[in-house]
């Protein structure tokens, strides 16, 4: 074989690889013309091996033009596979009917429900104003329920038609406010005290849109020297400010509850009328009843073991729920208790 000869071989060789990898239409056919053209007994792998029967020099020529050529083959090669394996998965992924765009397939998630929300929201507004958390059984005594409280012996609260009595000795009861948790803390202990009470409470009533004979209550108290009404009205003005918004505006009205003196009870301006009057939430009043409170009777305090001459408290109590279906805009206490996904999703 003459240079020449060889040189138009590997020309040959080359134009002829480029033909069959550009008409090949798999990736089998692609591999098969590599083994035939690069393979171990290939058309260029034989054509290299003739070299060792030129001289020197063209030896080394040669050589490096069919190192040159090999090199383009195997980038034509891979260019060709590239397309291929493109084209494959096009031609795959076109079979698939399904539109893989779409969002994946959504899965129920919990959440928290309404009346843990309102509650957490209100006892973490209280426990920022230095409110400890302080908690006591649902069955306690006549004595923590009503006879601390100053409720006199033949207070209606008492009677069986109201409160849940359980047949057990000592006559004990379903608390019907947290402030028997209250008398617990207060009792043997040295003021300053700053206490909040959430929890459960029972009372006998029938179920309807406004009521439930089990529902929640948030009790708080602080007890120092000279707490006075103005630290109520602070306070109050203050965390109602927090809950609805620092626009909200409160109003303070005589009230009375046996285990404060004086006592009184707060309203928020309707937030649904902007206390023109004008709607059933605050029955066209302009104002709703949010919460109760007062300065602590001396009655309570000697109860509890705490000198009155020298220390005085204000408390205030609010129904959980009440305070839910404002913030929510939920009118009817039994969804909380239904536990109607479709209600509860929406919090
Ligand atoms: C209401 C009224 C109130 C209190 C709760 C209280 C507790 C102790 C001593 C004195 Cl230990 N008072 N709590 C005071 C005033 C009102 O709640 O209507 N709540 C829903």
């Amino acid at each position: 074989m003459t240079r020449a000869e060889w040189e138009e071989k590997c020309a040959q060789i080359r134009a002829h690889f480029a033909e069959s990898a550009a008409s090949a239409d798999t990736v089998e056919k692609l591999e098969e013309a590599k083994v035939r053209c690069l393979g171990r007994n290939g058309e260029l792998t034989n054509l290299l091996k003739v070299l060792k029967d030129f001289p020197i020099e063209d030896r080394k020529q040669l050589g490096q033009l069919g190192n040159v050529v090999k090199t383009e083959l195997t980038a034509i090669f891979d260019s060709k596979q590239n397309t291929l394996a493109a084209a494959a998965l096009s031609l795959e992924l076109n079979k698939v009917s399904a539109d893989l765009t779409l969002d994946g397939f959504p899965f129920p998630q919990g959440r928290l429900h309404p009346l843990t929300l309102a509650m957490r929201e209100m006892t973490g507004i209280l426990s920022r104003m230095g409110f400890a958390w302080a908690d006591g059984p649902h069955i306690d005594t006549d004595f923590n329920n009503f006879a601390a409280l100053n409720f006199p012996e033949n207070h209606p609260a008492r009677d069986m038609h109201d409160t849940v009595y359980v047949k057990a000795d000592g006559n004990p009861l379903l608390r019907t406010h947290t402030s028997p948790v209250q008398i617990r803390y207060m009792t043997g202990k040295t003021p300053p005290l700053r206490v909040m009470a959430p929890g459960r409470v029972f009372r006998v009533d029938a179920m309807d849109a406004g009521h439930s004979p089990v529902f929640h209550q948030i009790e708080g108290f602080y007890v120092d020297k000279n707490v006075s009404m103005a630290d109520l009205k602070a306070t109050l003005t203050q965390f109602m400010g927090a809950l609805f918004g620092s626009k909200a505006e409160v109003r303070f009205r005589p009230s009375f509850f046996p285990f404060v003196e004086p006592g009184t009870e707060v309203d928020l301006k309707c937030v649904f009328c902007g206390g023109k009057g004008q709607c059933p939430v605050c029955k066209s009043t302009g104002w709703i009843e949010m919460l109760g409170a007062g300065v602590i009777h001396p009655n309570v305090l000697k109860s509890v073991g705490i000198d009155h001459e020298k220390w005085s408290g204000f408390a205030f109590g609010m129904g959980a729920e009440r305070l839910a279906m404002l913030k929510f805009g939920v009118n009817d206490i039994r969804a909380f208790y239904e536990n109607d996904i479709r209600v509860l999703s929406q919090f």
